[in-house]
């Protein structure tokens, strides 16, 4: 066991996340509350004061695996809302109750923004998709199950190649699929009906954050008239946008984009690897979520409305 009684499932959790075993924003917030959940469970602490410290690192190794998607924060901030009172046993069930409710909340926001975003998409539609997003796969399946026949172009999204597990899911569905390299999607972009797009993180100002190539993507899509969409669930609205905060933007391993030896070959050269890049909503046509679709400029309202208090940090000791 870690300093601070991390229990090993839960450091497991916490490397599936950094290691993307487990990617995608939704998936991490998912685990993230499961995590909480399970060290609540398993804890050895004797008094609500331990269990109390315990969860905050806890949720100290988890916030600390990937900076970028709000969604971690925001799992650990419904889980650990109240972590108040002296009886350990009925802290411990609160936890594990507001995570099961969490963990509830996410499939149900997902299925009800899937039935949103497909009212979007037309009959016959090509759309293009970038990166991984099981809230864009949710938009897709359910204009599927209404009966819509889609197809899709599919960037393979350099260099974690996430545009493979989109293909892989889309033909699961029996959507024909293209895919294509990053550097091609502006060509394809005439074959193309709507760009549909995931988030990490949505700011106050409707700007969003999302997988490296998409700003480039939707400047491209609004350049050739291509109505572009971002399916975001709520648990990607980042409350601390509201009172001045700036999205961190995960800088991962040089070696992603070239490996070691070749690098060696070529000489002194600089190697960047953003994972993800910010989209400012003037090149957005809509973000849709359970609570319905929004012009990317008013999500501000949205914002206030479901967090609309000074967020909290129950990763930081006190
Ligand atoms: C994933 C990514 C996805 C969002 C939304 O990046 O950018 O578009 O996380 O996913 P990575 P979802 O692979 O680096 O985690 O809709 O599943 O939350």
């Amino acid at each position: 066991m870690d300093a601070g009684g991390v229990r090993p499932a839960v450091r497991e959790i916490a490397e599936e996340i950094e290691s993307m075993e487990t990617r995608g924003a939704a998936a991490i917030a998912e685990a993230a509350a499961t995590a909480v959940a399970i060290q609540a469970r398993e804890s050895d602490a004797e008094s609500a004061e331990a269990l109390r410290v315990e969860l905050r690192t806890t949720a100290s190794r988890l916030h600390d695996t990937r900076p970028t998607a709000v969604s971690l924060p925001n799992a650990l901030r419904f889980v650990l809302a109240e972590l108040a009172g002296d009886d350990v046993e009925a802290l411990r069930e609160d936890v594990i109750e507001r995570s099961r409710t969490f963990r509830e909340r996410l499939d149900t926001a997902q299925a009800d923004l899937g039935r949103v975003g497909a009212g979007r998409l037309r009959d016959g539609d090509t759309v293009m998709t970038h990166c991984h997003s099981t809230d864009v796969m949710a938009c897709v399946e359910a204009a599927v199950e209404s009966g819509k026949s889609l197809s899709a172009i599919v960037t393979e999204t350099r260099p974690r190649n996430q545009g493979h597990i989109t293909a892989r899911e889309l033909r699961a569905l029996d959507v024909p699929v293209t895919l294509v390299v990053d550097g091609a999607a502006r060509r394809y972009l005439n074959d193309v009906d709507h760009v549909l797009v995931g988030a990490d993180s949505v700011a106050a100002d409707g700007s969003v954050i999302n997988k490296i190539g998409t700003s480039g993507l939707a400047v491209n899509a609004r350049d050739r008239g291509t109505p572009i969409t971002v399916a975001a669930g709520t648990i990607k609205l980042d409350p601390a946008t509201l009172y001045g905060g700036a999205v961190d933007i995960e800088m991962r391993e040089e070696s992603e984009v070239i490996d070691p030896d070749t690098r060696g070959e070529i000489g002194d050269i600089a190697v960047e690897n953003p994972a993800f890049d910010v989209t400012p909503p003037r090149y957005l046509d809509a973000i849709v979520t359970e609570r319905g679709q929004f012009p990317p400029e008013s999500v501000v309202t949205l914002i206030r409305e479901l967090y609309g208090e000074q967020p909290a940090a129950p990763w930081e000791s006190v």
